[in-house]
């Protein structure tokens, strides 16, 4: 079985985005299209000597056909060691625990993410660096730069593994150990979290539904809410990973997790229901009749953390992607600790937590995490709520209704006006560009405009700065209007409006956020000219 090497020439087109490289399945299906970046990636990475990398994915279509040529290709580059899930299953935060327990060099997650999946839909590669994190733009600028000079694949030889049974295999001088994909994780869990609290709780009259959305977060909560912490068999529903998610759009939003909406607004609604995305990163989290923002969630989850066993000793810090919303600044604030704002994507945050200056980090985006891995965490979030209704008898209801009579309620919503010509969504940011330097101090649609830039971050740990990260209307009040493109779709652009708004008020807070937010729609259509620029009407998704 010794090493080939096969001749190749580079694609366009193989910059990781927001979280990796995401394509059409059918892009990645094309001669030496995934070899071409996995090589390019490898070309990049130090000397792999004595060294181990961690491998899985999502479950996704390709997923079985892509780990076993990054195997050939990982003997070829010399690991001493690759650690591979099960049938090739490991959830994002699963790889991050996986790396950090077992102090690998790196991990390769096979994961389009929230993206739907099956053979017209997507695939995507993301690496992780030794911290368990994604790699930072340092890297993948530079696995982008060697996939445009990419000349030859090295790859072994060599017959595929069975992966779907538990031991040890040898390509070449390289060792490949199937492990258990839960194991590593759950340990982690079963360290930070009150497990007996959270068995007696689902030993009540309390009921959990657990929608994993046939996606790759089914085992883990299979094993962890019904196994571990007894919940009755049926709670976590669609748990077995399905190649095409069985048809569902794994993005665990009120639109698209729409049955579990459907059972817990109807009469018989459980306590709470909860949901995870195709790679298990995500978490939505549903009171009975009671949607849940994922700001709000961040916010609620920073404001009881030390009812928690592993954040007993209290948050260093926390931070919160750009357009995520200011709830828990207000949180930090008032506990005294320092909140960070960052560029949209969780590579941003991997600095701060390992420099100790921040403790639980989130997106608006249905992402929650903290220091225990450096992704974020689905199934950790859920465990996370439970644990706090276990120990302080409250509904998520009143949970998130005390953070509004606390601190006020951030009404928040994002519009996403999906598959637009690229063309189209460059030039309506390139004119609301073009029009920065002069909204501040003026009145727009009937808003007094305090600042209006184009996000820059400067990392506060190593000075590396991300330039054109999202561009944000603040108005006087605090109200902010943020748009930017996103980077992880693979069908045009996709334009993001994010909205918000505070509102101090208690008999306000329940009008319903559309209504809510209207002037600052309005003034979001003043500024960009949406409907012109894309020639929707409307948003395709609000969340
Ligand atoms: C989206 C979200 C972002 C998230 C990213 C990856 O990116 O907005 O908050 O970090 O997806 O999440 P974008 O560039 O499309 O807005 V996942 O669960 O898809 O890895
Ligand atoms: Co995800």
């Amino acid at each position: 079985m010794p090493t080939i090497v096969i001749p190749t020439s580079p694609f366009d087109g193989q910059r990781p985005g927001t979280s990796g490289l995401r394509k059409k399945v059918t892009v990645f299906q094309q001669t030496h299209y995934l070899e071409n970046f996995v090589q390019a990636l490898f070309d990049v990475l130090p000397d792999a000597r004595g060294k181990t990398l961690v491998l899985g994915g999502d479950g996704r279509y390709y997923n079985r056909v892509a780990i076993q040529t990054i195997l050939r290709m990982a003997a070829a580059k010399g690991y001493a060691q690759v650690l591979v899930g099960q049938s090739g299953i490991l959830s994002t935060p699963a790889v991050s625990a996986v790396i950090r327990r077992h102090g690998a060099s790196g991990g390769i997650v096979l994961s389009a993410s929230h993206n739907p999946g099956g053979p017209d839909g997507d695939f995507g590669i993301k690496y992780n660096v030794a911290n368990g994190g994604p790699a930072p733009e340092k890297v993948t600028e530079a696995v982008y730069a060697r996939t445009q000079q990419i000349r030859e694949i090295h790859i072994c030889d060599s017959a595929d593994l069975p992966l779907d049974t538990l031991g040890n295999y040898r390509i070449e001088g390289m060792q490949v150990s199937v492990i258990d994909s839960v194991a590593d994780y759950a340990a982690v869990m079963r360290d930070l979290f009150d497990f007996d609290a959270i068995r007696k709780l689902l030993a009540s009259s309390f009921r959990l539904r657990f929608d994993a959305m046939n996606a790759v977060g089914g085992p883990y909560a299979k094993a962890l809410i019904e196994g571990e912490l007894g919940a009755p068999v049926g709670t976590v529903v669609n748990a077995v990973p399905l190649e095409d998610f069985g048809g569902l759009h794994p993005d665990p939003n009120p639109v698209n997790a729409e049955d579990l909406i459907a059972h817990l607004f109807a009469d018989d609604a459980p306590d709470m229901g909860a949901a995870s995305d195709g790679d298990a990163d995500r978490n939505m989290v549903v009171g009975r009749k009671f949607v849940v923002s994922p700001s709000d969630s961040l916010a609620v989850l920073a404001a009881h953390a030390t009812l928690v066993p592993g954040y007993k000793s209290g948050l260093a810090g926390v931070a919160r992607s750009m357009p995520t919303s200011t709830a828990v600044d207000r949180v930090a604030k008032s506990l005294g600790i320092a909140c960070f704002e960052t560029p949209t994507g969780w590579k941003f945050f991997g600095n701060l937590l390992d420099a100790g200056k921040a403790t639980l980090c989130g997106e608006e985006s249905y992402g929650t995490g903290s220091s225990h891995v450096r992704e974020k965490d689905g199934l950790w979030a859920v465990l996370f709520w439970l644990n706090l209704i276990a120990v302080t008898g409250r509904s998520v209801e009143s949970l998130v209704r005390g953070l509004w009579a606390t601190h006020g309620r951030c009404v928040y919503s994002r519009h996403d006006y999906e598959a637009i010509p690229s063309e189209r969504a460059d030039a309506l940011m390139r004119d609301l560009r073009a029009k920065l330097p002069t909204l501040a101090g003026t009145t727009v649609a009937g808003q007094s405009i305090a600042m209006a830039d184009d996000f820059a971050y400067t990392d506060p740990v190593d000075g590396s700065v991300s330039r054109k990260q999202g561009i944000r209307i603040i108005l006087v009040d605090g109200s902010r209007v943020v748009f930017r493109l996103s980077g992880t779709g693979t069908e045009g652009a996709t334009l993001r409006i994010y909205l918000e708004r505070h509102e101090p008020e208690p008999s306000r807070q329940d009008l319903p956020a559309q209504e809510a937010l209207r002037p600052l729609i309005f003034l979001a259509e003043t500024v960009a000219q949406v409907r012109a620029h894309t020639g929707m009407d409307q948003p395709s998704v609000m969340t």
